[in-house]
């Protein structure tokens, strides 16, 4: 079977299906046109211009630009400076013919101090979203991907219950003057990660280090969370809204009870923390074992609010943890050898990603359909002749594709799924180190180049758009 896809320049006119190690079986629910493929990015990571057109400091300007905080000393100051190029990045998303992009809004681009709209900001993501429109992509787009303004942090941030005020005055906002541009809201991006390491063990943004923090942000990001939903309903009533979740596999070391429970608690620290109350409306139990005198202050009906009926939960997946007992109510870890690792140091698991998947599906009768919105890997790539051979992405994007539709022959309802991330950017504490896009990004010239995981793709979703025509 051949296919020609002359209308992308990325597209493998000519080339065999089986020539293609990307190609699913043809049983695959991967080539149904309603799955949809696309890229996600995040503000910070890829806008730069942080001092212009009115923006305001976020966390994560103070937090970089604080020595030893983040690797080689780098910052978001001009990261890959989309706020410039935005126009030719799109066209590159859409010359590797995703179909969905994700992205997110940086709340202090659009919001002065005093709550007001700042104009320019937002019509930055305004022109982003028709533009995108105008080429026929799908636009999800992330309230919060971590860059929280810093006068807000100044009174408290996430300790401070009224910040989840904030965030609802800041989802209106953005929703009145979105409204019609945005197939998918996504309120939070990884909660765990904005309370956990930035106020459990403070590796980010703020930087605060205190297990009794990491519950209490949580509680109040969860309930901006929850204060949001209703807002975005009644502005923008054509989208679905949903949240994103990182999410963790935690293998036991051994078969001992203890580390099978040891492996239980890894997920309820890292799963059931956030998916409890999101959809069962409760905090689990469990966690406060793990975490003992950590409960955090919730008052009468803020579980309520916070499991406010969804219509897609996002899920983001990058590697398991081999967990044993810590001997005590805890587990430890204790890494495998011999096992394939990414420039991270993260196990390459597939199957975690197929067990999760599968695990929620029977765990949470109301859990809603699901979005891969976030799944990738760092490499170390390097441009060699005006190529980058990235060949164990494509591996690792084409094993946990067939994950995913392994969960789906099981029954379990995923819509799409976002490779993580379009464009080589900002890896928070770790800098432009690490590199985990599908478009390698020159930092001294801003030149992208795709990589040949970005061209496979690229080629896949042309073969399915052929398939669909056909
Ligand atoms: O780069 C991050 C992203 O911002 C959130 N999810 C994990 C990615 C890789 O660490």
């Amino acid at each position: 079977m051949t296919y020609d896809t002359a209308a992308s320049p990325h597209s493998a006119a000519q080339a065999t299906l089986d020539d293609d190690p990307f190609t699913p079986p043809q049983d695959s629910s991967l080539w149904r046109r309603d799955f949809l493929l696309g890229a996600a990015t995040a503000s910070y990571q890829i806008e730069g211009a942080v001092h212009e057109d009115g923006r305001l400091a976020s966390i994560w300007d103070t937090f970089s630009a604080t020595p030893g905080k983040v690797l080689a000393g780098d910052t978001g100051a001009v990261a890959c400076d989309h706020y410039h190029r935005w126009a030719s990045d799109l066209d590159l998303l859409a010359s590797l013919n995703f179909e969905a992009y994700r992205f997110s809004i940086a709340w202090p681009r659009v919001m002065d101090a005093a709550g007001r709209p700042n104009a320019k900001g937002i019509a930055f993501y305004r022109n982003l979203l028709e533009r995108l429109k105008e080429k026929g992509i799908r636009t999800f787009a992330t309230l919060y991907h971590w860059d929280l303004p810093q006068h807000l942090e100044d009174r408290g941030g996430w300790l401070n219950r009224d910040t989840a005020y904030r965030f609802a005055d800041y989802a209106d906002l953005m929703s009145r003057e979105l409204h019609g541009l945005v197939d998918g809201w996504m309120t939070l991006n990884e909660p765990w990660c904005s309370a956990y390491l930035g106020y459990g063990n403070g590796h980010h943004a703020p930087g605060l280090a205190n297990g009794r923090y990491a519950t209490q942000a949580m509680h109040h990001l969860l309930l901006a969370h929850g204060l949001a939903i209703p807002v975005l309903r009644a502005n923008d009533p054509g989208s679905a809204k949903g949240i994103v979740a990182n999410v963790g596999r935690g293998t036991p070391d051994s078969s001992s009870a203890a580390d099978v429970r040891a492996a239980h608690l890894f997920e309820v620290q890292h799963n059931a923390w956030i998916l409890d109350p999101l959809l069962k409306g409760e905090y689990p139990q469990d966690l406060f074992e793990l975490w003992p005198g950590t409960e955090p202050l919730v008052l009468e009906g803020d579980l309520r609010t916070i499991a406010a009926p969804l219509d897609f939960l996002g899920i983001n997946y990058y590697f398991r943890t081999n967990v044993k007992s810590d001997g005590g109510h805890g587990f430890v870890e204790v890494p495998l050898e011999g096992v394939e690792r990414t420039q991270m140091g993260w196990e390459v698991y597939p199957d975690g990603l197929r067990d999760l998947l599968i695990g929620f599906h029977r765990e949470y009768p109301d859990l809603p359909p699901l979005y891969i919105t976030e799944n990738g890997m760092a490499s170390n790539d390097r441009v060699i002749d005006g190529e980058v051979d990235d060949r164990q992405r494509i591996a690792f994007l084409k094993r946990h594709l067939a994950a995913v539709d392994a969960a789906i022959k099981a029954g379990v309802d995923v819509r799409g799924y976002f490779v993580w991330s379009l464009l080589d950017n900002f890896e928070w504490a770790f800098g432009y180190e690490r590199r985990f896009g599908v478009v390698h990004v020159d930092y001294d010239t801003q030149r992208r180049t795709p990589k040949r995981s970005a061209e496979r793709l690229a080629r896949f979703i042309a073969s399915r758009r052929e398939r669909g025509a056909a």
